[in-house]
């Protein structure tokens, strides 16, 4: 049976010695909370740094048995080494950079060194516990490598990778040396899950453009295999923080608090020290609300809890004495005798204290300049009992895609604070219980129980589907199958399209003419009378008649719209009416002018549109504002959009290259019917041909086809079998 591994920086526990005793400290976090369900059970175990050094193999064993009770293992590390990866290539060079920081990123070989080496320790260390065909499951920026080292020892694994943090856009990504090795270290993976959308999509961006990796609805092709990219923005373990609010000791912290605090209202700001949360952005806010509203002096307090994070890195010890300095000014200018404007906290407060403040406060500000998710604010509003209270929230955190009904602001735009500071100070009851009831719905559904299933639902289909497609990988013993029933059949029609499965794409579509290889194969297929050809593709006649004509071949051109039978001229299908190019001509046109590199093929019956020579990425999004536009322009035309590999084609409707084939297919008896096609208008003939048929998919992709084949050089390599 296969087990379970999750895989991330830190173990969700933390060890430290005390005297001569090690002391075991569990962190309550989410993730630890969600994953639970997961690595408590079975063989199951969750691998990880365990928060100390130790070179004492004694203590090594110690710490692996207390550990494995827990079903954990522990990843040791050697100190320098763990200060070059994590304070090093993760926090110094990853961190800043992917939350626009980039003006912080430290580029140092001495780091990039230690963070492949680390990577490495943690496969191997996986490697004596993982076999092939096990899931794992690795977490966040630390780990990037480590999804394409395990794929090299597990190759049938199931390798699933979440990114905590942002996914810069493509222009700030590409800024860091080591840009590919980060990219396909992720590659190794199966499922790769952001939180939203947007990081998702510049994900994407950057292996189209470093690698060369074209995607499709959220499926990514990379050389050999399909991996799945989606955006999972994960949860929080809703009902712990629910009860935890109506929980004694939490109503016992909530009236200490009170009974020391001399404030009417109280806004909660709540985060671990880093630049990224907007901390000193958020005291000059709140010193701005003071001065422009003098009526808040000696009724509202805030109470800045920080929690110490990475405090040997300068960026982040220059912060705090930034944020000290902020604090005693402020104090300084407003306090009263009997109301202190901020209070400050710089620890970790235990969990009844935190519920205690998400509880009390009036007012939750969020507002880091870059956050992957955040999961304070969710947490705020999930221990609101009365459902009152109001989130004030950065756009820039990834959770402000889902609550929606805060008050989001541009964390830079310090007036904007200010005022949704007053804002949210002044709203009334009902309209923040009106707010809240919908965010509190929404974190309910999706918590983090949710957002682990999800996850590994998605981790399992794609390796079901990657199998089916396995499966359906055209491997030496079908291939010689096809062959030999080939080779016995009296009658054989052979259905061929022609760019992207006998000739290679080009730039320049005029540039696919065939090659010597290519007329040879055409040359010993057609001087076998038992054969009957037929060339069936998108292009127009003219150029088909030109490259093969001089074949006994015959063919469908123009995807059904032209044929041409043994003995016979061109001829249509139909006649068809050709009037609506004169409509749709101009808007190709006008695509045209604004997608630089893009171009119109006129066909006699359609009319196509060319991308394959625009920038990565700019095509496929001019292509999906031109079919959402032609869609609703064609609403009472007879015509359809087709879209084939990076062209948009538009012509008359009921015209496709299935039709076309059934006058081949119907035409008489054969015991040998063969389709080889790459593109999506191949699956139109496809589904037309009997079961027994032999049809191939030209790349790794589903369909369908009986079959997948690799490239045009194992369809050239099928034909030349067939005619030898
Ligand atoms: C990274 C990404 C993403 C805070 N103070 C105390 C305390 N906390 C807990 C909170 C919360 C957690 O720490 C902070 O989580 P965030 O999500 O806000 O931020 P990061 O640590 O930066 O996390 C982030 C996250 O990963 C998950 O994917 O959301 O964007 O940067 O859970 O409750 N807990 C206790 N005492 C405190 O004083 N007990």
């Amino acid at each position: 049976m296969s087990k379970t591994i999750i895989v991330s920086n830190r173990l969700p526990v933390s060890i430290s010695k005390v005297g001569e005793e090690l002391q075991y400290k569990p962190s309550a976090g989410g993730l630890a909370t969600g994953l639970g369900s997961i690595y408590k059970s079975g063989d199951n175990i969750w691998m990880g740094w365990p928060g100390m050094y130790t070179k004492d193999e004694d203590e090594k064993t110690e710490i692996i048995n207390g550990l494995k009770k827990e079903s954990m293992r522990p990843v040791f590390l050697d100190k320098t080494l763990f200060k070059n990866y994590y304070e090093g290539f993760s926090n110094s060079t990853i961190w800043p950079q992917f939350h626009y920081f980039s003006q912080y990123t430290e580029y140092n070989s001495e780091y990039w060194d230690a963070y492949v080496k680390v990577n490495q320790i943690f496969c191997e260390e996986l490697l004596k516990v993982a076999k092939d065909g096990d899931i794992i499951w690795v977490h966040d920026y630390q780990l990037m490598l480590l999804p394409e080292m395990l794929r090299k020892a597990l190759p049938n694994a199931s390798i699933g990778y979440f990114h905590h943090i942002p996914f810069p856009s493509y222009e700030v990504f590409r800024m860091l040396p080591q840009r590919d090795k980060l990219l396909r270290g992720l590659l190794g993976a199966d499922m790769i899950g952001y939180h939203t959308y947007d990081d998702m999509r510049h994900f994407l961006s950057a292996v189209s453009r470093v690698l060369g990796f074209d995607h499709e609805m959220g499926y990514l092709k990379s050389k050999d295999r399909i991996i799945r990219v989606d955006a999972l923005p994960m949860g929080i373990d809703y009902e712990k923080f629910e009860k935890a609010a109506i929980s004694k000791e939490t109503q016992k912290e909530i009236k200490s608090f009170l009974g020391s605090l001399q404030t009417d209202k109280l806004i909660l700001s709540i985060d671990r020290l880093d630049y990224s949360k907007g901390i000193p952005q958020r005291l000059k806010a709140f010193d701005q609300l003071l001065s422009q509203h003098p009526e808040f002096e000696g009724k509202v307090s805030l109470i800045l809890l920080v929690v110490p994070s990475r405090d040997t890195v300068d960026h982040y010890i220059e912060l705090k004495e930034e944020i000290e300095l902020l604090v005693g000014r402020i104090n300084g200018k407003y306090s009263l005798l009997e109301w202190t404007p901020i209070h400050f906290f710089y620890r970790a407060l235990p969990f009844s204290k935190l519920s205690a403040l998400y509880s009390m406060s009036d007012v939750a500000l969020v507002t880091p300049l870059r956050d992957g998710m955040n999961l304070v604010c969710k947490e705020y509003i999930a221990s609101k009992l009365d459902k009152t209270g109001v989130l004030i929230l950065s756009e820039m955190a990834g959770s402000a895609k889902e609550l929606s009904e805060a008050l989001l602001i541009n964390p830079n735009d310090r007036d904007a604070i200010v005022s949704a500071m007053y804002q949210a100070l002044t709203m009334d009851e009902e309209e923040q219980v009106r707010r809240n009831t919908d965010m509190q719905e929404k974190l309910k559904r999706y918590n983090i129980h949710a957002w682990v299933e999800r996850f590994m639902t998605e981790l399992n289909q794609i390796k079901e589907e990657q199998k089916e497609l396995m499966a359906k990988k055209l491997n030496k013993n079908t291939e010689s199958t096809i062959v030999k029933s080939y080779k016995s059949a009296n009658r054989r029609l052979i259905l061929l399209d022609y760019d992207g499965t006998l000739t290679p794409f080009h730039k320049d579509p005029s540039a696919a003419k065939p090659d010597q290889e290519l007329h040879s194969i055409f040359k010993k297929l057609t001087a076998d009378p038992k054969n009957q050809i037929v060339v069936i593709s998108g292009r127009d006649r003219t150029s088909l008649q030109n490259w093969l004509g001089s074949y006994d071949i015959e063919f469908i051109a123009e995807h059904g719209v032209w044929l041409k039978e043994r003995g016979e001229g061109w001829h249509m299908i139909d006649e068809l009416p050709i009037d609506w190019k004169d409509e749709i001509r101009p808007i190709l046109e006008l695509y045209v002018d604004r997608t630089p590199g893009s171009l119109i093929e006129e066909k006699e019956y359609s009319l196509v549109w060319h991308f394959r020579k625009t920038d990565a990425g700019f095509g496929e999004l001019r292509a999906r504002e031109l079919i959402s536009n032609l869609q609703y322009l064609t609403l009472n035309m007879d015509i359809q959009i087709m879209e084939g590999n990076k062209v948009i084609e538009v012509k008359n409707s009921g015209v496709n290259k299935g039709r076309a084939a059934m006058k081949w297919i119907n035409s008489e008896k054969w015991d040998f019917i063969f389709a080889v096609g790459d593109d999506t208008t191949d699956e139109d003939t496809f589904k037309v041909l009997p079961r027994d048929a032999y049809s191939l998919k030209v790349g790794e992709i589903s369909s369908e086809a009986r079959f997948n084949i690799a490239d045009v050089a194992a369809v050239r390599s099928l034909l030349t079998e067939f005619a030898s």
